[in-house]
């Protein structure tokens, strides 16, 4: 019988859909047997276009660091933040959108409803123990009604989500490796953040947790 019981312990739970708000969902584990296929990509997309920290408008190093890959990436400079189709660390434009990445956002989508979904930008975070997001909107987009999937991967973090207002109150969301959240509708430009991640190990990405986050940008 204890073998039996350690055995289940064992078993992962299958995914499933979470609703966490009007248009916003969490995959429970969606994007886990897409996990090395994924990372392998990143590391396509990382030889290409090497990790680094954008210098916020204000001066500040973001402790996240960041590349992109698409139509478009996430740049900053002294005229703010914006979409730009070539990354100025190689004058050149971003990497592709590797296959596996336009299909589970996809898949993911259609989860909440988003169907026909096709994202042609995505952004690559990555934290180390103590890297955090403060709270903000992402609004930069330019087509509001398509939404955004967010897909967690290593070290799991604490993420944090309020309202239309930044004073609305927050709550706060586990997201582990293999977690794949979407959020359109009217929770498409809820505020959102990552709470400083804590220190770990975790076997496929070591000591660092990965987000992807595809958009409609352009
Ligand atoms: C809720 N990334 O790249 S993903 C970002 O974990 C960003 O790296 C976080 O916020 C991360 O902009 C959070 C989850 C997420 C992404 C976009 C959202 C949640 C969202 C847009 C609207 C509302
Ligand atoms: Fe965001």
């Amino acid at each position: 019988m204890a073998g039996n019981l350690a055995l289940f312990e064992d078993i992962e739970e299958a995914p499933r859909v979470e609703p966490l708000a009007d248009g916003a969902i969490v995959w429970r584990g969606g994007a886990r047997t897409f996990d090395r296929d994924l990372l392998a990509a990143v590391d396509e997309v990382t030889a290409q276009a090497p990790w680094r920290h954008l210098i916020t408008p204000g001066g500040f190093r973001m402790s996240v660091a960041m590349t992109s890959c698409g139509a478009a990436g996430w740049v900053s400079d002294r005229r703010g933040y914006r979409y730009d189709p070539i990354d100025p660390d190689s004058g050149k434009p971003w990497p592709a959108m590797p296959k596996v990445f336009g299909e589970l956002a996809a898949i993911a989508a259609a989860q909440a409803g988003f169907h026909g979904f096709d994202p042609d930008v995505c952004l690559i975070n990555r934290y180390v123990p103590g890297a955090r997001l403060t709270l903000h909107q992402d609004r930069d987009e330019r087509d509001g009604r398509a939404p955004i999937v967010s897909v967690s991967l290593g070290l799991p973090a604490m993420f944090q989500f309020g309202g239309p207002q930044r004073s609305d109150p927050t709550r706060r969301i586990p997201l582990v490796h293999g977690d794949v959240a979407v959020w359109g509708g009217p929770a498409r430009f809820f505020h959102h953040g990552v709470l400083p991640l804590k220190p770990g190990s975790h076997p496929l990405t070591g000591e660092q947790r990965i987000n992807l986050t595809f958009r409609r940008a352009r």
